[in-house]
């Protein structure tokens, strides 16, 4: 049985703006290098100036190594196009092809003593385009999936499936797969994972860099727990979504990817679609969650558990390989 077909054009602005940020953050990147090589300012060198932000245009133009920004259609949609998914009833977004800067430098806002596995910073490229889900996988879809009750903690049908393992997870894909008939359906990597929601984004956020307005997008510690009863999740999708489309990436549950965790991945993984470490044992999850400070849910995050670990914190959402 194939997917749906029913397709919704994202919404070129959207890409668009995501397009601005990596060129903005590529420009100042660019210059802080070259400021470093200039000597110190006086009538006579500063002609260099104008010469040397020209060298730089032409350089994002046609450099090889730099960027392709996320808005670059791939597979004939442009990011953020959403599709309703028959075999998992779920609906997907369309996430372009691309390249970004995975990581945070050391001294963004809100990384904390224990977050150097955010670094170093460094240039990933997603070869191929994917589908992601929209929300977080529900309790309903689970149900209809295993045919069996909801293990979540607190129950809801539009509320995020927790309780789960990764190593549940698993099975739960084999079985949607099965369904398919094909395996289309598997876990994002951390990279793709990332890429996702910073959606053109290089700020802590995919919304910018202010976390108080973090309450519009996310639950978190910071506001799951009103009203009502103290801290639990909420129905997927009820807050902002990234410039794709994409709901809940920051908060809500954390989400499992496919990749083994180590704390030291990031200065030896590959620039073209990294996939984890070949050995480990905990796996990555991403995201924050709504029992967690407002850090915890930026977008370079990096978290890890047991496969084997149930948590009411953590859940996951799908890819569907393109067709
Ligand atoms: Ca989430
Ligand atoms: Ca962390």
């Amino acid at each position: 049985m194939r997917g749906g077909k029913r397709l919704d054009r994202g919404n070129p602005d959207m890409a668009l703006n995501g397009a601005v940020d990596i060129v903005i953050f590529w420009s100042s990147t660019m210059w802080k290098e070259l400021s470093g090589m200039l000597p110190p300012l006086n009538p006579g060198n500063m002609l260099m100036i104008p010469a040397l932000l020209l060298a730089g245009c032409v350089a994002l133009t046609c450099g090889d190594q730099l960027p392709r920004t996320g808005a670059v259609a791939d597979g004939g949609w442009p990011a953020g196009t959403s599709r309703h998914d028959e075999p998992a009833g779920m609906d997907l977004v369309w996430v372009p092809a691309g390249s970004f800067v995975m990581g945070s430098s050391p001294g963004e806002e809100g990384r904390q003593a224990n977050d150097s596995d955010e670094g170093p910073q460094h240039l990933v490229t997603i070869s191929r385009g994917f589908w992601l889900g929209k929300f977080e996988v529900t309790q309903d879809q689970w149900e209809a999936v295993t045919g069996r009750p909801s293990p979540a903690h607190f129950k809801g049908a539009r509320h995020p499936v927790e309780n789960v393992s990764w190593d549940e997870v698993q099975i739960f894909i084999g079985r949607l797969n099965q369904s398919a008939g094909s395996p289309c359906y598997r876990l994002p990597t951390e990279a793709e994972w990332e890429y996702a929601c910073r959606a053109g984004s290089s700020e802590p956020f995919s919304f910018g860099r202010d976390n108080r307005r973090l309450s519009r997008y996310a639950w978190f510690r910071g506001n799951a727990d009103r009203p009502g009863p103290p801290g639990r999740t909420r129905p997927v999708g009820l807050l902002r979504p990234n410039r794709w489309g994409l709901h809940d990436m920051h908060g809500n549950v954390w989400e499992w990817c496919a990749d083994r965790y180590t704390v030291d991945y990031y200065a030896e993984s590959p620039q073209m679609d990294p996939g984890g470490p070949a050995a480990g044992h905990r796996r990555v999850k991403r995201g924050g969650s709504w029992f967690y400070p407002w850090h915890n849910c930026r977008s370079a995050d990096r978290a890890r558990g047991e496969p084997d670990l149930r948590s009411s914190s953590v859940g996951f959402r799908l890819v569907r390989d393109a067709d």
